[in-house]
């Protein structure tokens, strides 16, 4: 090659990297990795099971004899497996409830599953619940109450010794735990090896960064669920993330369930809401709720008003006396899940072609199209001075549709303010929906309209917006 031909290709492709357009700057509070893999998860369950399901009751006192746990036909794998049926990607085991029982034989008490006829005493819950999970090819992750009823030491350095011995049991013995639940509610009356008295604690007692230090260093990959921790509560056990539900958030001395719903869109924090309810107005079974349980219907209700707002669904499945969950909430959940995976079956935005006002850099790579690839790494996005562009798809022909599912690219943060969604009737633009937030995931439901085409507006973003997804789907009929 001539010197001049050299010379030539390495100028052009100083200049190609000079000015191809690179990803833009993240805004804001960013996830960990952790993070980002758990909002794939979106949906999983919670297993409320202890003496509490024997003595009908939500709190044990830390009083009850252990003689009294005493399931009758438990198959943590059929509950694994209904889990997956349903569309769960985990389960999450209450190992210690607020009773202080321990669904597996710990070392450092007598007040455990061995002292227990289950088995004669030879048996171990969490083992079975979490190699059930295993099989069946979902997560596993622990509940371990900070407050214990039954511990004498509860309220003194002791007892924080011994919580922290005990999860260093469940964070050694039971493979990777995805998920690690602190629970809030502390303090109060207990049985207290005895004392039977009211002890109140400080939040500084627990002594949470420790603890959080034993979770990073003995399950690295594991999210924990807390005040502090990388997944925030939503504020309410009833079922729904506030809207918008900023997936930053500033931790609060007093906790507000409004604040915890709605997020903070100035938090310093990545710290996504995850909204925990049960099927049935308890956590734990009880019989006189068996015609109580939640619908298929109210069950997609809670899903659009959790998973729809970038918060995460934990749904609680309450094993009864016999170690099963009751034939009625089994009925209700798969049901449910059937419609879900029909909705997810047929993407109607499936061989649209995508066209956006603005694509950073002119470039390929940030292109209109990847909104409908599969690939979550693939985003649109425009020049950094663009904040409210726009996108049309071009259906392949005339479909209805009554859901939107939008995600913005993670990694990058929370950048879009506002966003609207229009579909063409009769050559003009209508409006379908129109949004704050949208985060990880924003599914809207709305009435079927039928078209063929669709606009997405941004109509406000503290920087270009990263749009990863836009899907369409038909929820009615199914
Ligand atoms: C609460 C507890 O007091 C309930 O019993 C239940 O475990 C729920 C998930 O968290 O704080």
């Amino acid at each position: 090659m001539k010197k001049t031909a050299v010379l030539l290709l390495l100028l052009s492709s100083l200049i190609w990297s000079t000015f191809a357009a690179g990803p833009p700057a993240p805004y804001g509070p960013v996830p960990s990795e952790r993070q980002l893999r758990w909002h794939e998860l979106e949906f999983y369950g919670f297993i409320h099971f202890t003496i509490n399901t024997f003595t009908n009751k939500e709190w044990g006192y830390g009083d009850e004899p252990p003689r009294l746990f005493n399931p009758t036909d438990f198959d943590a794998q059929s509950i694994a497996t209904l889990a997956r049926e349903a569309g769960m990607k985990g389960l999450i085991l209450t190992c210690k409830h607020h009773d202080g029982f321990c669904l597996w034989p710990s070392a450092y008490t007598e007040h455990s599953i061995a002292a227990s006829p289950w088995k004669e005493g030879q048996g171990d819950m969490v083992r079975e619940f979490a190699d059930a999970c295993r099989n069946a090819g979902i997560l596993f992750g622990v509940y371990l109450s900070p407050w214990d009823r039954n511990h004498a030491e509860y309220g003194r350095p002791a007892y924080v010794q011994y919580y922290r011995n005990q999860l260093r049991e469940l964070l050694t013995g039971y493979g990777d735990i995805f998920e690690v639940w602190f629970d809030g509610a502390n303090g109060g009356d207990g049985w207290y090896g005895g004392a039977r008295e009211t002890r109140s604690i400080t939040e500084a007692y627990y002594g949470w960064d420790d603890t959080f230090a034993l979770v990073r260093e003995l399950q690295p990959q594991a999210v924990i669920f807390s005040h502090l921790g990388d997944i925030r509560w939503v504020g309410n056990e009833s079922g729904h993330a506030g809207d918008p539900c900023w997936a930053t958030f500033t931790p609060q001395d007093k906790e507000d369930g409004k604040l915890l719903g709605k997020g903070m869109r100035d938090g310093t924090r990545w710290q996504p809401a995850e909204v925990d309810v049960s099927i049935r107005p308890g956590w734990f079974y009880h019989k006189r709720e068996n015609s109580r349980i939640r619908t298929p219907g109210n069950l997609m209700n809670l899903y659009f008003q959790s998973v729809g707002r970038g918060a995460s669904l934990l749904l609680n499945l309450p094993p009864d006396r016999r170690g099963r969950i009751h034939e009625r909430d089994e009925q209700s959940l798969l049901t449910f899940g059937n419609r879900l995976k029909k909705l997810y079956a047929h993407n109607l935005a499936d061989g649209a072609t995508a066209a956006a006002s603005n694509v950073r850099g002119g470039d390929e790579r940030f292109g209109a199209a990847a909104v409908l690839d599969p690939s979550k790494d693939s985003y649109w996005c425009g020049d950094d001075d663009c904040l409210t562009p726009e996108l049309i798809l071009e259906l392949p022909e005339v479909r209805t549709f009554d859901v939107v599912s939008i995600r913005e690219y993670p990694p990058l943060g929370q950048r879009v303010d506002s966003w609207a969604l229009d579909a063409r009737q009769d050559g003009e633009w209508m409006e379908f929906a129109s949004g704050t937030s949208i985060g990880s995931r924003r599914l809207w439901r709305g009435k079927a309209v039928t078209t063929d085409g669709v606009r997405l507006r941004i109509t406000g973003a503290a920087a270009c917006p990263a749009i990863t997804e836009l899907s369409l789907y038909r929820l009615a009929g199914l």
